[in-house]
């Protein structure tokens, strides 16, 4: 995801951290890195001059040459303003005092609504609600045959009769009333390109059902040309936001990093694989941090909660937050890692975790491997690694067939995530901040307010 950006940034970046003192010419020298790096991953022209413009201030306000590190300084304005550019805050879904809570999908063939509907619902449902899918895409028989197939996988009802889109739009939302389900996902056509006919059907559904939210989805490999897509959408349906789709191909950022900025419509989700798994709330700070190579552990930690074992994240949760991470927690962590899917998605969110070792082919053999040498090792020695010396060493390698090279591997990488996650504050105060932000919201109810009020 974004890879190509997150090098140039990791180039950028690590030549900046050897700094000393930063004069304006070494800032003029990062901008134009950052500049291009931006222009490369297919950032909207506009967008890049105002990124910079405004990344060039923040460095002039905070005044870099009286800062001890000036190249962290940078990557924290960097990092402030991408989040930004990313649409800040992440969009929370309201629902609607009088259900059913609409919501309307559109956009272009082969974008990811249909795959999209059924992740919203399975989504919807996690979040506790009743949903009901709805099979508006009459063009081609086997659009509804592929949403009745996603909606049984994710225990979801799917609504659909061979009438006209705009119908079954409308007899869905009152088959919701009918049968009591409290969201309505309406899965739409598509067309190749954006035409008159197309955001006619589109507008009378919309009439039809009045949506409280409708979400454009844009495959993010179109870079920048999802601008023009949403421009021409959002003049038609008044867009609430955007599901960014297919995030786990070789997209460069150009789409998600253009949108907000132009449309002034957030990205709601992301959809990450074509898994129902694979999809998940779109966090403009954490994809920020994840961009800068800094990545992803609030993430994993929610899906974790998904996925895993609640107790065992609960535990893990904690063993982070009081910076005693041990390999105790490692071992129980690789157990509920082979639950969710592809290692290599999960690697990319982990911080500190070398590029080499992205990039490396991670099976579950090797898991496997890591799996054994830890089991080897006495509980002692998993809770203070320390204690592992020599000969120690040999009898773990002997024990799980691995060589002691291999253990002395294990250990440093070890020691280095859990450095990381401890100079990063990842423990501690991100997990505290989300914490926070959770009561916050609580109390303040929804920041995005529905179109309409029923
Ligand atoms: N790899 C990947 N494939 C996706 C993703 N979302 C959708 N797809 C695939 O893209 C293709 C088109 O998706 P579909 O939902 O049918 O698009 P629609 O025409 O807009 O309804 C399908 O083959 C999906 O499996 C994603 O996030 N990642
Ligand atoms: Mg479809």
């Amino acid at each position: 995801m974004f890879d190509s950006l997150s090098d140039r940034f990791d180039g950028i970046f690590t030549r900046l951290r050897g700094r000393g003192r930063l004069g304006e010419a070494d800032v003029d020298e990062v901008l134009r890195e950052i500049r291009l790096a931006l222009l490369e991953a297919d950032v909207n022209f506009t967008v890049v001059r105002g990124i910079i413009e405004r990344i060039r201030s923040a460095c002039v306000g905070a005044d870099l040459s009286k800062s001890l590190t000036p190249g962290q300084q940078v990557i924290k304005i960097v990092n402030a303003e991408l989040t930004n550019v990313l649409g800040g805050e992440n969009l929370k879904i309201t629902y609607a005092s009088k259900p059913p809570t609409v919501v309307l999908l559109a956009g272009l063939q082969g974008s990811g609504k249909t795959t999209g509907a059924g992740k919203l619902a399975r989504w919807f449902k996690q979040q506790g609600r009743n949903p009901l899918l709805v099979g508006a895409d009459l063009q081609r028989p086997a659009a509804v045959e592929q949403l009745r197939v996603l909606g049984a996988q994710a225990g979801v009802p799917v609504f659909s009769e061979p009438t006209d889109p705009v119908s079954v739009a409308r007899n869905g939302v009152a088959e919701a009333v009918r049968v009591g389900r409290d969201v309505v996902i309406v899965d739409t056509a598509g067309r190749l390109t954006i035409d008159a006919d197309l955001m006619d059907e589109m507008r009378l559904i919309s009439e039809a059902v009045d949506p409280h939210y409708t979400f454009l989805v844009i495959d993010a490999m179109i870079g920048q040309a999802a601008v023009e897509t949403a421009e021409a959408f959002h003049s038609v349906l008044e867009l609430d936001g955007v599901i960014l789709s297919k995030l786990d191909g070789d997209a460069r950022g150009g789409a998600a990093l253009s949108v907000k900025e132009v449309v002034g419509r957030p990205i709601a989700f992301a959809s990450v694989g074509e898994k129902q798994t694979d999809f998940e709330q779109f966090h403009p700070e954490r994809m920020a941090s994840r961009i800068l190579g800094m990545g992803d552990v609030l993430t994993l930690i929610e899906r974790a909660e998904q996925e895993y074992d609640q107790d065992v994240a609960a535990r893990a949760a904690t063993a982070l937050q009081e910076g005693r991470f041990t390999l105790e927690d490692f071992l129980e962590q690789m157990q509920q890692l082979k639950k969710m899917g592809p290692l290599q998605g999960i690697i990319g969110m982990l911080p500190g975790i070398p590029k080499e070792l992205k990039n490396a082919n991670i099976d579950d053999r090797e898991l496997g491997r890591v799996e054994a040498i830890i089991r080897s090792m006495t509980p002692g020695e998993r809770v203070e690694p320390d204690l592992i010396n020599g000969s120690r060493r040999l009898r773990i390698a002997n024990g799980s067939g691995a060589t002691p090279s291999e253990v002395n591997l294990l250990l440093k990488q070890f020691k280095e995530a859990q450095k990381m996650m401890g100079s990063m504050g990842l423990g501690g105060k991100a997990l505290q901040r989300a914490g926070s932000k959770k009561k916050a919201k609580k109390s303040g109810g929804g920041r995005h307010t529905p179109k309409r009020r029923p």
